[in-house]
């Protein structure tokens, strides 16, 4: 009884701390910042916009951002360097001359490919509007492009009028208006800064409850003391059969595959028939006990035949991660530098070797193994404590298996197994509680 209650206290603890209000307390500070600075006001503005991706674990994948807002007024982009307007719009007021490069009231705006012409690129455009998070890779973190407006609703010299209705087109983030903070400076030579006549910062938020209803990701566990291996939980993403989801059968090549994907939209996964239904599957496995350490080989399985996830991250969390002494084929970082949290550290995959999970089929997962101090006085394999307490996926959360079905010590079995009323009363504890 005791095990299942212990059990429960954590599988309530890990679902409790879910953020679903756009506060996540694995990444307190995490946001994007879309800063506008005006750089100068005679004629046309011209303005320099900066997407700062200043999350630790969170990043954007392809197709990547597609900014969009409102403007104000009757303004038209006459020129773009780093990324471009999707649509050039309405543009039959201009007659003579070059017309604008948009005049749509809200365009939407997409990066440049790699390897756009030489004389379109700005510092730190051309990523196919991808970002790193902060942890993989800081100096990929950044995107900016310039843009030359004219026409708008405060044509005096007041100048330039901020847009407002901002999205990143990204599934999960709202994003503020913007509001004007202190003008930014630009280093020229070490000696000299200049001046944006004004900025403003726009931050855009993350939340998992905006992002997507259903789970993309599933935990399955094994340890060397019980022979069965848990499943991922049947249904985790989706169910067979239902309607709406489709799957593959393995050994089987969908005609989907033959059908052209556009690029530009985030496609639907599809993935192998399993009874999880997930894209991805993360097996932690307890390999070996030895005196001092124990070890642990994490495999992280795709099964969506048509994505490779490059650049994909894992978020775990276990309160023996503080002692982690070493870890093979990942990179690893803690994520607790708030001050909060000990026990939460992020894997992604070697630069050249495993930072990309191809497709299934191709050699669709990734494995490493980590190495652990015991920590004296909490170690222990009962109760399920070798196990994560909660993983996420490039930020999406993993669904875990009931801990009642947690692998279990063999002289650990009669306790546990104990019966159906108490259990239900378990849970009917930690219902209340929460
Ligand atoms: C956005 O992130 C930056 C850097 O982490 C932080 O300083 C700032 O307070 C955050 N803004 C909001 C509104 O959370
Ligand atoms: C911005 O969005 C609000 C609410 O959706 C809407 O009422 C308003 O008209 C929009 N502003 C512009 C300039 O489109
Ligand atoms: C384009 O805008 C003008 C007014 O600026 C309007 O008269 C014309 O009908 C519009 N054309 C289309 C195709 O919407
Ligand atoms: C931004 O400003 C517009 C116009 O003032 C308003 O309609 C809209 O609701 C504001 N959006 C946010 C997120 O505050
Ligand atoms: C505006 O955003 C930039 C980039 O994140 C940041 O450096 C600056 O401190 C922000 N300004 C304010 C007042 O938040
Ligand atoms: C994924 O990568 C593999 C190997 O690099 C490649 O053969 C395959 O075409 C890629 N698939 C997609 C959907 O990009
Ligand atoms: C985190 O772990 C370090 C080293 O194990 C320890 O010194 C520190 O007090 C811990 N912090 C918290 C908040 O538990
Ligand atoms: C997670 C946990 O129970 N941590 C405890 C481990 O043991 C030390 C002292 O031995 C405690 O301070 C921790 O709280």
């Amino acid at each position: 009884m005791a095990t299942v209650l212990v059990l429960l206290f954590f599988f309530s603890l890990s679902t409790s701390i879910l953020p679903s209000y756009g506060f996540d307390p694995l990444d307190p500070q995490g946001n994007i910042t879309i800063r506008w600075d005006l750089m100068s006001s005679s004629g046309t503005n011209d303005l320099k916009v900066t997407i700062f991706n200043q999350q630790l674990y969170r990043h954007i994948e392809p197709p990547g951002w597609k900014l969009k807002w409102h403007w104000l007024g009757k303004e038209v982009i006459w020129d773009m360097r780093g990324a471009e307007a999707t649509e050039q719009g309405n543009c039959s007021e201009f007659k003579t001359g070059n017309l604008p490069h948009s005049c749509e009231r809200a365009p939407v705006i997409v990066d440049l490919l790699p390897g756009a012409p030489y004389n379109m690129q700005t510092k730190n455009c051309c990523k196919g509007g991808v970002l790193s998070s902060l942890k993989q890779d800081p100096s990929l973190s950044v995107a900016t492009f310039q843009l030359s407006v004219s026409g708008g609703g405060a044509a005096d010299s007041a100048g330039f009028e901020m847009p407002v209705n901002f999205s990143l087109g990204v599934p999960g983030y709202s994003c503020s208006n913007g509001t004007e903070v202190k003008a930014t400076k630009f280093p020229l030579d070490g000696r000299r800064w200049t001046q944006a006549l004004k900025t403003w910062n726009v931050t855009c938020m993350y939340s998992p409850s905006l992002a997507s209803p259903t789970p993309k990701c599933c935990v399955s566990l094994s340890a060397f003391y019980d022979s069965n291996i848990v499943p991922c939980p049947k249904c985790s993403c989706s169910c067979q059969g239902q309607p709406g989801s489709k799957c593959v059968k393995f050994g089987e090549t969908p005609s989907l595959l033959k059908q052209k994907e556009d690029p530009n939209e985030v496609s639907k996964p599809v993935v192998r028939c399993t009874q999880h239904m997930c894209p991805i599957r993360v097996h932690w496995h307890v390999k070996q006990n030895y005196k001092q350490y124990w070890r642990v080989k994490m495999t992280v399985t795709n099964f969506n035949i048509m994505k490779n996830y490059s650049d994909w991250n894992l978020v775990v969390l276990h309160p023996n991660l503080k002692s982690l002494t070493q870890v093979f084929s990942f990179n690893y970082s803690p994520l607790g530098q708030y001050g909060y949290f000990n026990d939460t550290g992020m894997f992604w995959g070697l630069k050249f070797y495993n930072q990309m999970l191809v497709q299934e089929g191709v050699n669709g997962n990734v494995q490493s193994e980590i190495l652990l101090a015991k920590d004296t006085g909490n170690f222990t394999f009962k109760q399920g404590w070798a196990f994560p307490r909660r993983i996420t996926f490039n930020g999406d959360e993993c669904v875990m298996p009931q801990p009642d079905d947690y692998p279990k010590l063999p002289n650990d079995a009669n306790s546990a197994r104990s019966s159906h009323f108490l259990t239900i009363l378990a849970f009917m504890l930690v219902v209340i509680m929460l």
